[in-house]
């Protein structure tokens, strides 16, 4: 039965199963708030993620972001023109590419709905390092480094990715709570205010409604390098909506940047009457030279609301009380 043996050790090794550890599954979490949505978090938790070739790592939204591997490609437009309307850039918006990553081509989760929740899984195959970014957010960026093996554990690594959080949002409060306008004489300066090493924006203008007398010139100045904001008085209008799903008749829907909020007034002076807006107004130091202030004098008493119409949903209205 020499054949019989033979024919065994042949076959045995294909059924019996190899040690290969089963994939590990890992969670990163993407994005966060406070509870009073005044301070974002524009980051993933936790930023790097070690982990062995077949694990698949989940990322659990809080917040309007994606999570993107370029591969090393530039990263989309944030805006598509068509005519004389801007639309989101779709690649932005909706996912991309397979389930699995080799570190080549385009993976992308697509944004979370208006509940800023969102699950995207993905499995990597082949050991290496791999930066992902959300492209709605210049500079929020994260890396999975693949290893043949993890050495850690997924729990540790939520752990580690829930305190760095915590740690964010917490810089953000601290950031907030600190907040003030300086002041010049007649000339105030509303910062607006984001920090790329601790991961986060403020979006709030000021903690209190700002008094200042009358004649007075507020200029609002961007010191984030996350986000974009606009400077916007509606004199009791409804803040309009910044992004305008147009229904399609297939398909997801477009999504249209409102022209009414990217548009600037070159109004100069207020005195509580009309539609003043100062655009997008972005971050400073921006390569396209975009515009990162807007002033504003004031020319009537008054209690003045303002809004930022990219946030507004989320609360970011300020008030100039003039007297
Ligand atoms: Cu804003």
């Amino acid at each position: 039965m020499e054949w019989f043996t033979y024919l065994l050790s042949a076959v045995l090794p294909a059924l019996t199963p190899t040690h290969a550890a089963s994939p590990i599954k890992w969670t990163a979490l993407v994005g966060g708030a406070t509870a009073d949505t005044s301070i974002y978090a524009n980051a993933f938790f936790p930023r790097t993620l070690e982990i062995g070739v077949g694990d698949t790592v989940t990322w659990t939204f809080e917040g309007f972001h994606n999570v993107t591997f370029l591969s090393g490609a530039a990263a989309p437009p944030f805006a598509v023109p068509e005519g004389d309307k801007a639309y989101f850039n779709p690649q932005m918006l909706l996912p991309a590419g397979g389930r699995s990553y080799d570190g080549t081509g385009f993976y992308t989760s697509g944004v979370p709905g208006p509940d800023g929740r969102l699950s995207y899984t993905l499995t990597f195959t082949k050991p290496g390092r791999y930066a992902y970014e959300c492209t709605i957010h210049a500079g929020m960026r994260g890396m999975v480094i693949v290893k043949d093996k993890a050495t850690g554990t997924p729990a540790a690594a939520l752990k580690r990715g829930r305190a760095e959080q915590a740690a964010t949002l917490a810089a953000g409060r601290a950031r907030f709570a600190r907040l003030a306008v300086e002041r010049h004489g007649t000339s105030f300066v509303v910062p607006l205010v984001g920090n790329s090493r601790q991961r986060y924006s403020v979006l709030r203008f000021t903690r209190e409604p700002l008094v200042v007398p009358l004649g007075a010139t507020v200029t609002w100045a961007m010191q984030d390098t996350f986000e974009v904001h606009t400077v916007t008085f509606t004199s009791g209008e409804k803040p309009p909506q910044f992004a305008v799903p147009e229904p399609q008749p297939s398909g997801a829907p477009k999504v249209l940047l409102n022209p009414k909020a990217l548009t600037p007034t070159t109004v100069t002076q207020y005195d509580g009457t009309g539609w003043v807006n100062s655009g997008l107004l972005f971050p400073p130091g921006n390569p396209g030279k975009l515009p990162s202030s807007f002033s504003l004098t004031f020319t009537k008493p008054g209690r003045f609301e303002y809004w930022c119409l990219v946030h507004a949903d989320v609360g970011q209205r300020g008030v100039i009380v003039v007297q």
